[in-house]
């Protein structure tokens, strides 16, 4: 459906190599759609018909003006997530406290402005549950243009959203959760709204989302997690991640081979194409707690990681050497037309925790912002949670599970 973007610039005058600031206008029309996966037809509430939604590119001090069109059955609003809204609350889209919801067969204008962030935020619907089809990125690029980046200026910038594929009327599990009903599952995951081969109907794998690189260049991706419960760990088999970026603030460069993303947060990290030309998979994994906790089903997705043609360099690939030396397997069943053979990276175990606390522990702030250096009182602060399934049952299900936290100081 029709997108508008228009850009109108306050300052023509300006030097070329600053951007000028500029309103950057979208409507969003909210309708539902039928989408069809894993053989069944399902309505779908999107933005513009797509899903994921259309993506805001903006540059730092721009401002940005949405018009927000509700074709849907469904009360809407939409949250900016983590766009700081100072003396502008009214555009943070939370239903019954900033706004009224926009109901159906109604408009609102969103306005505010992008100021101090750098990076990757999202956007999404702030009607409980919706958000998992209602979303889409926020990217913000410097004012000074992307030659001003803290590292080494990308060959492309890739939007890398993990979600959830849902069959269910979403406003109607939000419903059944608050009442006390909670035996409602998502049925799949997506990377970009595909599920990938992982998941099939009728013996036909879903597509999978396929990013194209040339050899030698350097890709900035963009990750955000929109799913509604789970944190991911996502890895691609044969390369290494440098994060620069979390939640559009800029981190200390950080490399790793995996990502972990809970949901909301956002992850920007260069990947350098440096493997032998072939097929690679990119794999996003839901974690969750160990037993006793509470355990649902969660669904492994992958996309591919693939390099270009006119680059490779014969029949495996060279894909092959890279078992020993960075810890991927070969995915045997995977044959490209070429007799290439894809490769899958191991991933952590589900349950395993760990590798979260230790991807965000290395997360430090780029730039140190003055603190204060005299401390008056000094306070150790403890946060717990623990959890304690009801008739003394060996594992949680939602809704029959006691979760004691403490806070002490
Ligand atoms: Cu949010």
């Amino acid at each position: 459906m029709a997108s508008a973007v228009a850009i109108i610039f306050f300052h023509s005058g300006m030097a070329v190599s600053v951007a000028a600031a500029a309103v950057v206008e979208q409507t969003f029309v909210v309708s539902q759609v039928n989408m069809t996966h894993l053989c069944k037809e399902a309505l779908v509430t999107v933005v513009n018909g797509q899903h994921p939604g259309p993506a805001i590119e903006v540059t730092e001090g721009d401002s940005v003006a949405v018009l927000l069109v509700n074709k849907s059955p469904y009360n809407i609003t939409i949250h900016w997530h983590g766009v700081k809204q100072w003396l502008n609350c009214w555009a943070d889209g939370v239903p019954m406290v900033t706004q009224r919801p926009i109901l159906p067969n109604h408009n609102f204008t969103y306005r505010f402005n992008i100021v101090g962030h750098e990076g990757t935020l999202w956007w999404h619907a702030h009607v409980p549950f919706l958000r998992a089809t209602l979303h889409g990125a926020l990217i913000i690029r410097p004012r000074h243009g992307a030659s001003s980046y803290p590292f080494p200026k990308p060959h492309r910038e890739v939007p890398i959203i993990v979600g959830d594929w849902w069959e269910l009327d979403l406003p109607q599990v939000d419903w059944n959760m608050k009442h006390g009903s909670y035996d409602f599952f998502a049925s799949g995951s997506t990377i970009n709204g595909k599920l990938g081969d992982l998941f099939n109907c009728s013996g036909v794998p879903e597509d999978n989302y396929v990013l194209d690189v040339e050899p030698g260049k350097t890709y900035l991706l963009r990750v955000i997690n929109a799913g509604l419960f789970p944190e991911f760990y996502l890895k691609i088999a044969g390369h290494k991640f440098t994060v620069v970026a979390a939640d559009a603030l800029y981190v200390s460069p950080y490399t790793t081979d995996v990502i972990a993303i809970a949901p909301g947060e956002t992850v920007d990290a260069l990947v350098v194409a440096n493997a032998p030309p072939g097929r690679y998979y990119m794999v996003a994994l839901p974690n969750q707690a160990p037993l006793p906790d509470t355990q649902t089903p969660e669904y492994t997705t992958r996309g591919m990681v693939r390099y270009s043609r006119n680059h490779s360099s014969g029949a495996n690939g060279g894909a092959a050497a890279l078992m020993s030396t960075h810890g991927a397997k070969e995915e045997e069943k995977d044959e490209g037309s070429s007799g290439d053979v894809a490769v899958a990276p191991e991933m952590p175990d589900h349950h395993d925790t760990i590798t979260s606390f230790y991807f965000h522990s290395n997360l430090t702030s780029l730039h140190h912002p003055l603190v204060p250096q005299r401390v008056d009182e000094h306070l150790f602060i403890v946060l717990g949670l623990g959890s304690v399934c009801k008739h003394g049952r060996q594992s949680c299900k939602r809704g029959i599970k006691m979760r004691p936290s403490s806070l002490q100081t």
